[in-house]
């Protein structure tokens, strides 16, 4: 029981509890306290003392912000002795303060000029000191750091080191001032920074500042409410909206950013929308002299369906397919499928998550029912014992989820990284197995048999949840740690004791990503994971689980949708003849039981004119698929390919038609985060050109091509797709609207949408356990190609670049390929840092630069596939695990020489 407390505030009787302070219970019962340093949790360090108050029977005040309650006390906040306490305060920190309104870009948003209004200073500040002044930093691309305006209140000090967790500023004193050494001056670049913009969010004058904020003025812009548009996190974000224009990104408080975002979210994701590179009209392509010319929409919509109706005709419905956009919301992808579907006539649909998390909806369906994240971000990254990080480098993909993590295991949670790689994250774990890439399921495996020998196992929940035991039991009994720790080249004993911990820990969740995924034995590792979790019991709980991160803003709702071979929206079945016929009758149209190509496998059935025309909605193969030469042969065999893009991509150059597609900015729609949560993504902004709504042209294409489908804004679009979806059948713009926060299941117009999956029984009934063997990686070095490469991602890029490559900031913090190289591998091949190195697999040759040290295993390498100055997909090899057909991104040999400059 917490001890009740009674007290007075201002003549007011409050009842509360023990343990809070003045603040939080005045704040509770309405009763204003001016604040300037205080930051709930994370900086209340009564610093700046303009919060004080005055409490009876006591001479000195009390800052409420730390000041905890006591019985029988009696405080008052707004006395004679507190003003004047509080106009003496602001006048010291004014002292010091340029007071240069006019052009400080905080003006009219800055906490100290309006308690100064408030307290009604007096305009000559008796303390005025003419201090030494400091330089400012104003270097950074996006951040300036003015001292003169600088109280020293310490708040970004806090957000930086207790939010972000990166703890790169720090307080220094000159004299008797507090100036902050911010990282943002000449050596900008070469700082631990990593230009989140999170300090400069919460600084409370003009001190530390985004310069975005130059462009307007507080209270003169439109302020849109949406979600980013880069990664899966679904950070929830203003833009900031100036005549027709974006011209800043201000974080909000959504329930997986709560607060937070990453550089590309804040600095990187509204440039592109107004680039002058955007495609503004349709283009036709001179099949004979490769240029392209202008057209008008009839012209271009008419040639393709003429096209696409003649291919249809000639070869058959299934020698057409359409690629869905991951980046492109929920009423998008819908359409994209619904089109291929109804007026195409196949199943050939699909989108990134094949080369992505496609093993993931594979094998989490095969072994829980639901191929997706069973438990939410807050809930797997605030109180939890341990996390387990298997193949996911959250810190660089899911930045604002890598802050989370950092804040939990600064709170004391415990870490286990496993990855090839050390990771920053590995830094901080308790436990880092930095396993041979390619041996995760050996690991798994090997896991799991250390959990039954040593009696860890979870025996109630196996045998009342779960089904297949026996089998897995049968299978793990050769993963002995020896011979596992010899695959994986880890350490027996490190092995065990990750066992141990994972097993005996309350709250642990497994969070997984490509690590694990991107690899031919890619389904199994998913599944390996999900036994292991399943063997100790660790699912269906909160603050559990098996937890991939998606990867695209959208991927989780382009597989929601449909845009999948083998399922229509919410994982009905094609194959399934009931939900055939339901979707017949709801589109009046007779559809295709035969489940279709998956992505991966339309490039070589395009090779093999099995393939002749293509749809690609907002994805750049050439850049992103493995094997470049292959895919662009691919791309050259089809006989018509279509393609709508915001940009003239790499892909872009062999298409026959180009369609300008609409950006996030531009229209109304819902984004499906990681955590299965639908978000508003609202139009900001119009772009000059002649734009169609993507939904539009995929409703022209249908009816050109003699499906008739009326013209229907986002949100009648969702409320189609919550009549047919069960999982669906709540989820509506206006409950989103309204402010409800919905993660799917969400069956009806009352349901509050479902946290947390499998808590009750399995969405398949029990959980299976799919006895998964080691399978070696397809490519393993030999003396020819004698190093493994990996491949990944940086904080800074996005992907193919289409967005990020257009904020130059971006670029000048990261702006070229690299390859990681160990130390004694590059002693031996003559290599020094910085070097340039001529990287050659069976596919194809590179130019890239050594990045020489020991992130890497000796025999390892990794390198980005982000740029174009060396795609990495140039190396990579295109062979796919066999349930979800995924390409092995993450392991292919390569030789590396050095090159000349
Ligand atoms: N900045 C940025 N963020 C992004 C993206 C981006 O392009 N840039 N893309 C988004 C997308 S589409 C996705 S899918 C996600 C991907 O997010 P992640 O999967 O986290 O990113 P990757 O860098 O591809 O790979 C993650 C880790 O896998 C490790 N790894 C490689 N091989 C193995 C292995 O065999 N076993 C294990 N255990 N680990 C291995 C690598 O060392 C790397 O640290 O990121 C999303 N977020
Ligand atoms: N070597 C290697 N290769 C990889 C990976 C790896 O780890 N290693 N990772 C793989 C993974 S996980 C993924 S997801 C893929 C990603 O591969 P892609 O999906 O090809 O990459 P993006 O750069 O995200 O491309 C998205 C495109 O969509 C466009 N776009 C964005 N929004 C919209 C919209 O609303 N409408 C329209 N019409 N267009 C839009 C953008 O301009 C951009 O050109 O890459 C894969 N490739
Ligand atoms: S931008 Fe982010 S990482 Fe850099 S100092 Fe500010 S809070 Fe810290
Ligand atoms: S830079 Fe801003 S947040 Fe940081 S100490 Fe100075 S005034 Fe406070
Ligand atoms: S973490 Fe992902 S969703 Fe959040 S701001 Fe960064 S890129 Fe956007
Ligand atoms: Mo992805």
């Amino acid at each position: 029981m917490t001890e009740k407390v009674n007290l007075v505030i201002n003549g007011i009787n409050i009842e509360t509890v023990a343990g809070r302070t003045i603040l939080e219970v005045a704040k509770e019962h309405g009763i204003y306290i001016p604040t300037l340093c205080y930051l709930k949790d994370v900086n209340e360090i009564g610093a700046c003392r303009m919060c004080v108050v005055e409490v009876k029977g006591h001479s000195h005040l009390f800052p409420a912000c730390n000041t905890k309650v006591w019985q029988g006390m009696s405080v008052e906040t707004d006395s004679e002795k507190v003003k004047l306490s509080r106009q003496f305060v602001l006048q010291l920190i004014l002292a010091h303060h340029t007071v240069r309104c006019l052009s400080c870009c905080k003006s009219g948003d800055c906490d100290l000029q309006k308690l100064a209004t408030e307290f009604e200073l007096p305009t000559v500040n008796p303390y005025s000191s003419d201090d030494a002044k400091l330089p400012s930093k104003t270097d950074n691309p996006f951040l300036a750091y003015y001292p003169e305006l600088c109280i020293g209140c310490q708040r970004c000090v806090s957000v930086c080191s207790r939010r972000v967790g990166n703890g790169v500023l720090n307080a220094s004193k000159i004299g008797t001032r507090t100036f902050i050494d911010a990282p943002f001056g000449q050596d900008w670049k070469n700082t631990e920074c990593e230009l989140c913009g999170n300090c400069a969010t919460v600084c409370p004058t003009g001190a530390l500042v985004a310069k975005n904020m130059g462009k307007y003025q507080t209270g003169n812009v439109n302020r849109v409410l949406t979600t980013c548009p880069h990664c899966a996190t679904g950070c929830q974000f203003y833009l900031m909206v100036k005549d027709n224009k974006i011209v800043d990104v201000q974080p909000a408080e959504g329930p997986s950013n709560r607060g937070l975002l990453c550089v590309k979210g804040r600095f990187g994701s509204f440039n592109f929308v107004n680039s002058p590179d955007r495609l503004k009209h349709p283009l036709i392509r001179n099949r004979e002299t490769g240029e392209f010319r202008e057209a008008s929409w009839d012209e271009a919509l008419d040639l393709i369906a003429m096209k696409f109706g003649e291919i249809k005709e000639r070869y058959g419905a299934d020698s057409l397919a359409g690629f869905a956009c991951s980046r492109s919301p929920n009423e998008d992808c819908y359409m994209l499928q619904k089109m291929v579907r109804c007026a195409f006539g196949t199943n050939n649909v699909d989108n990134c998550a094949r080369v992505c998390h496609s093993a993931t909806v594979a094998g989490l369906a095969m072994t829980l029912g639901s191929g997706a994240m069973t438990n939410p971000i807050g809930d797997i990254t605030n109180d939890v014992d341990l996390i387990m990080l298997v193949g996911s480098n959250p810190e660089e993909a899911h930045p604002v989820i890598g802050m989370q993590i950092r804040q939990a295991v600064a709170r004391g949670t415990h870490l286990i990284v496993v990855d090839p790689r050390k990771i920053r994250l590995a830094k901080d774990a308790d436990i880092h197995i930095r396993l041979k890439p390619g041996t995760n399921v050996a690991f798994a495996n090997g896991m799991i048999n250390i959990i039954i020998n040593e009696g860890l196992a979870d025996e109630k929940f196996i045998r009342e949840r779960t089904e297949g035991f026996e089998e897995l039991k049968e299978i793990v009994k050769d993963y002995t740690p020896e011979k596992v720790a010899e695959i994986c080249n880890i350490d027996v004993d490190q092995l065990c004791e990750a066992a141990r911990m994972y097993a005996k820990a309350k709250k642990a969740p497994i969070i997984y990503c490509l690590g694990v995924t991107e690899h031919s034995s890619g389904t199994e590792g998913v599944m390996s994971l999900s036994n292991l979790a399943m063997v100790v019991g660790k699912i269906g709980k909160s603050g559990c689980g098996v937890n991939p991160l998606r990867g695209q803003n959208n991927v989780q709702g382009a597989c929601d949708m449909g845009a999948l071979p083998g399922d229509f929206p919410g994982y009905q079945k094609v194959t399934n003849e009931r939900v055939v016929e339901k979707f017949e009758k709801a589109w009046n149209v007779k559809l295709s039981r035969k489940p279709g190509l998956h992505a991966t496998d339309v490039f070589p059935a395009a090779v093999r004119k099995e393939i002749r025309g293509l749809f690609i909605f907002g994805e750049d193969p050439v850049v992103s698929d493995p094997d470049q030469g292959h895919v662009i042969k691919a791309l050259e065999s089809l006989d018509f390919l279509v393609l709508c893009d915001l940009f003239m991509t790499k892909t872009a150059k062999y298409a026959d038609v180009i369609l300008p597609g609409t950006s996030y900015a531009e229209k109304e729609g819902t984004f499906s985060n990681t955590e299965r949560r639908v978000q508003r993504v609202r139009k900001a902004v119009t772009v000059e050109g002649e734009m169609r709504l993507d939904t539009d042209i995929f409703t022209d294409i249908m009816n050109r091509m003699g499906y008739p489908q009326p013209y229907l804004r986002a949100d009648e679009i969702m409320d189609e797709i919550a009549s047919l979806t069960p999982s669906f059948g709540g989820i509506s713009h206006k409950r989103l609207d309204a402010g409800e926060s919905l993660q799917w299941p969400c069956p009806d117009k009352n349901h509050p949408g479902t946290p947390i999956l499998h808590t009750e029984k399995f969405a398949r009934g029990l959980g299976l356990f799919y006895p998964a063997p080691y399978r070696e990686s397809m490519e393993l070095p030999d003396d020819d190609y004698p190093f493994i490469l990996m491949t990944g991602r940086v904080l800074y890029h996005y992907n193919a670049m289409a967005m990020t490559g257009r904020t130059p900031g971006l670029v000048e913090k990261s702006g070229s390929s690299f390859i990681e190289i160990n130390t004694e591998d590059a002693l031996r091949l003559g290599i020094s840092d910085g070097d340039s190195v001529k990287l050659t697999s069976r596919r194809g040759s590179v130019v890239s630069k050594a990045r020489v040290g020991d992130k890497v295993s000796v025999g390892e390498t990794w390198m980005p596939f982000h740029f174009s100055d060396a795609f990495a997909n140039v190396l990579t090899n295109a062979v796919l695990d066999k349930f979800a057909r995924i390409p092995e991104y993450k392991v292919c040999a390569i030789k590396i020489e050095k090159a000349e400059e």
